[in-house]
């Protein structure tokens, strides 16, 4: 790290925030520090220096959010729905009221781009939150037409104390995305953000606060995943885990969570094909893909990070979408000129360019970019260039593994057999998304992806209405929508005697 590391206080200033970085656990509603006393340091990935030391979930900390947890969950389980709904509403309000203190966060301890935290992170982390609040109480049983004389009905009741991990690539977002559902239906809340990016979450525990969460609904854990995370999918008293990341790791918490059986959800990697027919509209497509890749530096599980483009039109498409690539901005991501961040984490930087010296090492070619860029501003960041590298088939490393980065593997075909061979052939399957103007073509592509979701000219759209997950290695479970309330629910099915005449059947 840079030793130009200044106080939390001099961070704060300067990077515009009016309000107290909040850097400590949040358990049982109130922000305390880990019991061990042991700190982890948030960084600027902008320049490597410090914004804070966080404290550090151990195991025992964990235990007392656990207890806290279950504490509060008789009295918020049984709340009115709307009660439950309108703190979430309330909280939405809240988000918008601090909507440029929350940007500005975001920002800081990731990398994005403040015009992306400004449109995008922090409305739709608002946007998510009212969506379950008004799902609150919309959360409806059925009545079963069964044997006469019978009355049976269902009930979607709340499963108890669910653990939620939360990556590092959206970390607001992603708080909104796990916290909105498993509170409405009445869970309460054990989370771990990522270590690298812990400071949106607790401001969100904060603005909880002030919404009127009661104390231990939800406590937040900054902590490392192989400790405090792997004991959170270990734990007996935890019913249920939520995990957002990697296949790898999400295959340990499936692993860790059998110990107590729990109810496991999974939102886990992706390589998303984008593809370009000959009929396509080119400048559409060109500022879509774009879009689909380089958006928060392509560390998007549902990045379109394999590009295929139709021979016929391979070449023009390229010469648009690389000027395109090389004009796009890069810099500090509290500019608001900026366009392009630098990657999360120094590791993750190297993890990125090492798939640069993997695509040449198989017969690649780098098409632009592929290093970190030469502006002396820039170097003490984690920054790499938009990088587009041509591979030489659809089974080499870089069009199979997920690079999760500014860093997309082109791909040509010739026929739409040869289209979907190739866009099926990975072991993934979150995001998919097509640029034709054949409606047959597209509803036939729609029809045959294996992929969560399907984007029609259009790619990465997202709404906390619509469903959100993969099939095949990228997990299973949704989130959003009507579906994700099932995920946070368990089912119990009452059976009434009206008027059922029912003979004795041990008559005697
Ligand atoms: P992961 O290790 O999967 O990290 C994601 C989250 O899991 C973090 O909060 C992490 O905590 C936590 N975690 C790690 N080990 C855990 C364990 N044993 N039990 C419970 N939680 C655990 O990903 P990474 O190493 O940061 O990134 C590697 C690759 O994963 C990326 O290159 C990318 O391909 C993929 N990834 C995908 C996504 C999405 S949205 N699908 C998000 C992030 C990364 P700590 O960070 O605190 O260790």
């Amino acid at each position: 790290m840079n030793d130009q590391a200044s106080s939390v206080e001099d961070v704060r200033k300067k990077a515009g925030l009016r309000s107290k970085i909040q850097h400590q656990l949040f358990i049982d509603g109130k922000f305390v520090d880990a019991k061990s006393g042991e700190t982890l340091t948030s960084v600027n990935p902008h320049d490597n220096t410090a914004i804070a030391e966080v404290s550090m979930a151990g195991r025992a900390d964990v235990d007392a959010a656990v207890a806290a947890a279950h504490a509060a969950f008789p009295a918020w389980s049984h709340a009115s729905a709307s009660d439950r709904g309108r703190i979430l509403l309330r909280l939405a309000d809240l988000i918008e009221a601090n909507a440029e203190e929350l940007a500005r966060l975001e920002s800081l301890d990731t990398g994005h781009p403040l015009r992306d935290s400004r449109a995008l992170d922090v409305p739709r982390t608002a946007l998510c939150f009212r969506y379950f609040g008004g799902m609150a109480d919309k959360v409806e049983g059925t009545t079963i037409p069964v044997d006469a004389g019978f009355l049976n009905y269902t009930s979607r009741e709340a499963i108890g104390v669910v653990g939620q991990v939360v990556p590092w690539n959206f970390p607001l977002m992603f708080t909104s995305w796990k916290l909105g559902p498993a509170l409405a239906a009445g869970n309460c809340v054990v989370m771990k953000p990522a270590e690298i990016t812990p400071l949106s979450s607790l401001r969100i525990a904060e603005l909880m606060t002030e919404a009127g969460i009661p104390n231990g609904v939800v406590n937040v854990l900054p902590g490392l995943g192989s400790v405090a995370g792997q004991y959170i999918a270990e734990h007996p008293h935890i019913a249920k885990i939520s995990f957002t990341g990697s296949t790898a790791t999400g295959r340990r918490i499936v692993q860790a969570s059998a110990g107590n059986l729990k109810k496991v959800q999974l939102e886990l990697g992706g390589k998303g094909a984008n593809i370009v027919f000959e009929d396509a509209n080119l400048l559409a497509a060109v500022n879509g893909s774009a879009w689909a890749i380089f958006h928060n530096q392509g560390q998007a599980c549902i990045a379109g990070s394999r590009l295929m483009l139709h021979e016929r039109i391979a070449d023009e498409f390229l010469e648009r979408f690389i000027a395109l690539a090389k004009s796009i901005r890069l810099g500090n991501p509290l500019d608001p000129a900026t366009e392009m961040g630098p990657l999360t984490s120094m590791l993750h930087r190297d993890r990125v360019l090492g798939y640069v010296a993997t695509a040449s090492e198989q017969g690649g070619s780098v098409l632009s970019g592929g290093k970190s860029p030469a502006d002396p501003s820039l170097a003490d960041g984690f920054y790499i260039e938009p990088t587009i590298v041509r591979a030489r088939s659809f089974k080499d490393r870089v069009a199979q593994e997920e690079v999760f980065g500014p860093f997309v593997t082109v791909l040509t075909f010739s026929s739409d057999e040869e289209a979907l061979q190739i866009a099926n052939g990975t072991e993934y399957g979150l995001g998919a998304g097509l640029w034709t103007r054949d409606l047959a073509r597209a509803h036939l592509f729609a029809r045959e992806l294996k992929s969560g979701m399907v984007w029609l000219n259009s790619y990465k759209r997202v709404h906390p209405a619509s469903p959100f997950g993969g099939v095949g290695q990228s997990g299973y479970g949704r989130e959003m929508g009507f579906e994700v309330m099932r995920e946070y629910t368990q089912v119990k099915s009452v059976w009434v005697n009206v008027d059922a005449k029912i003979a004795p059947w041990y008559a005697r």
